[in-house]
């Protein structure tokens, strides 16, 4: 108890610093690739102005992080709707070590906004809580198609990336939880 009274006067509380004191085992992933792991891009076509640049940042990002453009495979489908009937076909497949949901759903543009960005963020959830495959969620859902284009490659950065990098660490982290 003494000893840890004092590692917490070391590792005190500094603003931005995380938590006080990390006393515990903590178990994370990396941003490095496992060899072999295999990952699909499931994308839609709809609004391709601003998926297809979400396409080439998670591609960027993988290859970038040493993925082999060999195991990276996209599937298109039509639109976001579409999305979690693809990641479940993949999931059951076997292939693939973790999927990457893309896609773009825009307010204004269609008054079923709400359905199709509903649904494909639970038809995604409910595929990867059931079949336990790693997919990670690169859908946009904004207001306008310029809040969509800041976050395709704009000044708000390229979700698809994010997303890719975000799979590329879930699939480390599984290799360190023995899952
Ligand atoms: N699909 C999208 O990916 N984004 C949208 O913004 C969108 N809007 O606006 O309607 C959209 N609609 C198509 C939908 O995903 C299906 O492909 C279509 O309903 C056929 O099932």
């Amino acid at each position: 108890m003494v000893k840890r009274a004092g590692l917490h006067k070391r590792r005190g509380p500094f603003m931005g610093q995380g938590p006080a004191v990390i006393l515990m085992k903590t178990l994370e992933g990396f941003l490095v690739a496992s060899p072999g792991a295999r990952f699909v891009l499931v994308a839609a076509r709809f609004n391709a102005l601003i998926v297809d640049p979400l396409i080439r940042g998670a591609e960027d990002a993988l290859v970038r992080h040493g993925v082999n453009a060999d195991d990276i495979t996209l599937v298109r489908v039509p639109g976001a709707w579409e999305i979690p009937w693809a990641c479940r076909r993949v999931a059951e497949s076997g292939k693939a070590d973790a999927i990457v949901a893309l896609g773009a759903v825009v307010r204004g543009q269609t008054p079923h906004f709400d359905y199709v960005a509903g649904g494909v963020a639970t038809g995604v959830a409910s595929v990867a809580s059931s079949t336990g495959v790693i997919i990670t969620f690169g859908v946009l859902t904004t207001n306008t198609f310029e809040e969509a284009t800041d976050r395709a490659g704009g000044k708000a950065g390229n979700k698809g990336a994010d997303a890719a990098l975000t799979a590329l660490e879930m699939v480390s982290l599984r290799a360190v939880l023995g899952a």
